[in-house]
Formats: structure tokens, C-alpha cells, sequence
């Protein structure tokens, strides 16, 4: 029997959603195609490399980043569905004007950009969230969030009314089909954190390395793009980690487009997460590019890192 479609589920799983929801669906859809053909030919096209531009915090865009941006900020604001869009790579959410939007959808249309032209994993980040007169939201009010992995599959997973299902693209039938239903968060010992800043971690973060390093129970595993990282620790287990530290004050991940998305989805999961001494998910983001410290996975070894931090984080 044919497996459902990403289409036909959310007609029939999430239809108290109804209409506006499956169009965002459809929307994201149709825009993981369009990314997966460019990313499927590294080397060959014409959005490889270095835009030569810089974004709102002086960083270099990609090619890819540039062109994803556009893509799905213009995708989402056609939909009639969306009232505002923000994204990483904007200064300022755009409203669509459209006047039938109820949703805001925050993204990051292409995260991991230093793996981009290496072929190795990277992924799209999204959040849903009700119409507001602001994109500075809680990641409590979400309604649903998720993300899309280019990888050696491209995977579509989203977490909303408390389940998470994961997606896989099927070449064949050119859709997504329903291949990881109602996901629950893994238990092994993987812990992913760029060792490469041990010079700048803090005390605690050195003492909890230490610990579960010499414990001889862990694994490390590290792909550097956040959406590789995070879908592992989904499916496997384990611990995502990027602190604060003596060079990132508050941590690099945005809380609006990377970290309250992921630590939603991770959470409707059965897993867990700490921005420090707080649930990244009950902060208010002060500006849209705000930076949070965060650790999420597996609720027993997000609880076991919380004990290193001398503020008792939650
Ligand atoms: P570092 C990619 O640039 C990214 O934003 C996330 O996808 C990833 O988790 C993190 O930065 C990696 O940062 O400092 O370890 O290279």
C-alpha cells in the first residue's frame, strides 16, 4: 500500500488546522524541492560559494543563502495564509498585506552555511506562529515548527499539537511521504558541542565535558550544522550543545529562527531544553537576531547538564 503523502497527512491529522495550515505545508514543500535541486549539484551551479554580500550582522551570505531567502520569504508572503514573515537573513519581518494571513513564519532558509559547498548536510528551519502584531514572540505560543534535511534523503519533519512525524522524499512520486510517525526522542549517549572552543568554555561547561568524557558512556558526534545535529540526536538520543562562552557571551544560535523551533520540536518529543537558567521556550526575544545559550536532547542528559550550571538552570 502506497505510504500517505506529507499532503493527504496534514489534510487528515491536522484538519482542526484546516485550509491555511495545509497551504503553509504545501508552501514549504514545494520550497524543499526547489533547494534540494540546487543542493544535489554542488560544484555545477551558478549559487556556489560566496555571495560577496554581507547580511544584517556583517556576515557573509552564501550564494545559496541569498537565493533560499528570496525563494521562501516570497513564497510564503503569496500564500494567503501568512500575514508576516521573518527570516534570519532580514532586517525586519515583511508583512504580506494580503489581509487573510493568520500565521507569522519565522526562518532560517539555509542553516550550516559552512557546509554548504562541502556536500555535507544542511537544513531549513522553520516556526509557525499566530498572527501578532509582532514577530518577537515567545516560542511557547508556536503552533508548529520544524525543518528540512538535505542530506543523502531529504527529510521534512514538524512537530505540532504535541506529535512530531518525519517525511521523506520520495524521487518517484516527487512528494514527501510519511516515514517516522509520531517521533519520540532517542536515548543514546551521542553529546555534539564544537570541542574546537574548549579554550573558551566556562568552567562549568569544561567540568561537565570532563565528566562524561571520562564517564567513558558517550559519543561524540559533531556535523556543524544544526539541523544534521539536532535531527541525530531526535532519532538517536544524546545532547546538542553551544554555550555561552568567553568569546559568545550569549551563546550563536538566534533564538527566534534556530533555537525556539528546534527546542519546540525537540520537546513535543519527549526530550528537553535550557537556555542556561531558563527554557528557551518562555523567553520573549528582545530583537530578532538574538543570540541564547542552549542544550537540548534527551531529558535525562539535558538534566544531567543543567546540574553543571551553578545558576540550577531549568
Ligand atoms: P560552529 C552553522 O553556521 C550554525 O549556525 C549551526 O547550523 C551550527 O550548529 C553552528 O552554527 C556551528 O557553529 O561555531 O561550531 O561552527
Amino acid at each position: 500500500m502506497a505510504r500517505i503523502t506529507l499532503h493527504e497527512f496534514v489534510s487528515a491529522h491536522n484538519a482542526e488546522l484546516g485550509q491555511p495550515f495545509a497551504e503553509v505545508m504545501d508552501v514549504l514543500e514545494s520550497f524543499a524541492k526547489t533547494i534540494q535541486a540546487k543542493v544535489q549539484r554542488n560544484g555545477l551551479i551558478e549559487e556556489s560559494g560566496d555571495s560577496g554580500g554581507t547580511n544584517v550582522y556583517g556576515e557573509n551570505v552564501q550564494k545559496l543563502d541569498a537565493f533560499a531567502d528570496g525563494a521562501l520569504t516570497n513564497a510564503l508572503l503569496a500564500c494567503p495564509a501568512i500575514h508576516a514573515v521573518g527570516s534570519e537573513e532580514l532586517e525586519t519581518p515583511k508583512l504580506s498585506g494580503n489581509g487573510t494571513g493568520i500565521y507569522t513564519l519565522t526562518h532560517d532558509p539555509v542553516d550550516g552555511s559552512s557546509n554548504i559547498d562541502t556536500n555535507l548536510p544542511i537544513g531549513t528551519i522553520f516556526g509557525l506562529y499566530p498572527k501578532a502584531d509582532s514577530v518577537l514572540q515567545k516560542g511557547n505560543t508556536l503552533v508548529a515548527s520544524g525543518y528540512i534535511l538535505y542530506g543523502p534523503s531529504m527529510l521534512l519533519f514538524y512537530a505540532v499539537n504535541g506529535t512530531v512525524n518525519g517525511f521523506t522524499f520520495d524521487p518517484d512520486r516527487e512528494t514527501f511521504v510519511l516515514s517516522y510517525e509520531n517521533v519520540r526522542i532517542g536515548e543514546k549517549k551521542y553529546y555534539a558541542i564544537n570541542e574546537g572552543n574548549w579554550e573558551l568554555f566556562f568552567e562549568e561547561e569544561q567540568k561537565y565535558l570532563t565528566t562524561i568524557k571520562t564517564s567513558g558512556d558517550f559519543t561524540a558526534r559533531y556535523v556543524g550544522s544544526m539541523v544534521g545535529d539536532i535531527h541525530r540526536t531526535l532519532l538517536k538520543g544524546g545532547i546538542f550543545i553551544y554555550p555561552a562562552d568567553k568569546k559568545h557571551e550569549s551563546g550563536k544560535l538566534r533564538l527566534l529562527y534556530e533555537v525556539a523551533p528546534l527546542s519546540f520540536l525537540i520537546i513535543q518529543a519527549g526530550g528537553d531544553a535550557t537556555s542556561g537558567v531558563i527554557n528557551p521556550l518562555e523567553l520573549t526575544p528582545v530583537k530578532h537576531d538574538q543570540r541564547v545559550p542552549i542544550a537540548m536532547g534527551t531529558k535525562v542528559l539535558v538534566e544531567q547538564y543543567r546540574s553543571f550550571s551553578p545558576k540550577g538552570g531549568k
